[in-house]
């Protein structure tokens, strides 16, 4: 029996698929982690015990601290996101973008937003794009998958991370990971009639190891419509909004940055230092909680 670290990359019917050294090993878990009241799930950084060199087969014997997790879809230790949108079709939804954004920022991980189908821009759709993104906290990634724009770019952030692509139907996701895994693994929604039970259609989380990029990718049918995490109300949402940080100098410490008097955050949007969307996103969901608590 010999011991090696690995990632759980695939989790069906009580079995694990753990990959080692780019070699794939067949698991169970050791029962012990059903008392502790934690389950291996993909993505986990675990250690096995080998007990069958030939088949690779192995138990899966601790779990390493994770660094991220998820409860649906149910995944570990994924590293960054990009939430994938188009701008004219399907029409970008600027609400499902935030409560994405709020999801991930809630769980530690690495924001990427991609403006996907770049080729149907006209010149003016560019400058509104430039407008609605103007001080946007995050890297924006002007994309197409058809003109093959930016696709190398996005590839260059998935060294060394374990990466999600989410956003609404329609917007090309599965096109644009079959442009990085440059084979036609996903199903794009063009097949989707023709096989639509068949071996393509994503029903469960998995990771795809791509080895000239040294990263993981997840397939997942998850985070396509999510809610706001729990952990998030009205007093800390503002930590929430990694563009506040820089303007944390208002008159009062416990500032709301509504309308109190000396608020530094509502004079930076007022200078055009802070995005009028994020500013109007947060107001909103502020309000929303006040509304909840009455
Ligand atoms: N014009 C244009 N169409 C695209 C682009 N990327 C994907 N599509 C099309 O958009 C539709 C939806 O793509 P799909 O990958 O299935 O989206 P998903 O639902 O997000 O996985 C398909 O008809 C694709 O051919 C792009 O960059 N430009
Ligand atoms: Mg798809
Ligand atoms: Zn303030």
């Amino acid at each position: 029996m010999s011991k090696v670290d690995g990632i759980i990359i695939k989790a069906i019917d009580g079995f694990f698929y753990v990959l080692s050294n780019n070699v794939e090993y067949f698991c169970k878990s050791r029962k012990k982690f059903r008392f502790k009241d934690i389950q291996p799930k993909v993505g986990d950084k675990v250690s096995i015990n080998v007990i069958d060199d030939d088949k690779n087969e192995g138990i899966i014997e601790e779990i390493y601290e994770r660094t991220s997790e998820f409860i649906r879809p149910n995944l570990a230790n994924v590293t960054q996101a990009f939430i994938v949108l188009a701008y004219l079709e399907p029409k970008i939804n600027f609400e499902l973008l935030n409560k994405l954004i709020l999801n991930f920022e809630a769980s530690n991980v690495k924001i990427n937003i991609v403006i996907n189908k770049c080729d149907l821009h006209s010149c003016e759709n560019e400058e509104e794009l430039e407008k609605i993104f103007y001080k946007f906290p995050y890297d924006i990634i002007f994309a197409s998958v058809r003109e093959n724009k930016n696709i190398d770019y996005i590839k260059s952030k998935l060294n060394k991370n374990i990466s999600c692509f989410c956003g609404p139907s329609g917007v090309g996701k599965s096109s644009l990971l079959n442009a990085i895994v440059n084979k036609g693994i996903m199903e794009t929604s063009e097949l989707s009639t023709k096989i639509k039970r068949g071996r393509h259609t994503t029903r469960f989380s998995q990771l795809i190891y791509l080895k000239d990029l040294d990263g993981h990718i997840v397939d997942t049918p998850g985070f396509t419509s999510i809610e706001i995490p729990k952990s998030i109300n009205q007093i800390n949402l503002k930590n929430y909004f990694i563009d506040f940080y820089e303007f944390n100098n208002c008159k009062f410490r416990e500032c709301n940055h509504i309308n109190e008097i000396g608020c530094e955050i509502k004079e930076a949007l007022d200078l055009g230092n802070i995005n009028k969307l994020r500013y109007d996103a947060y107001v909103n969901l502020y309000n929303k909680f006040k509304e909840k608590r009455k």
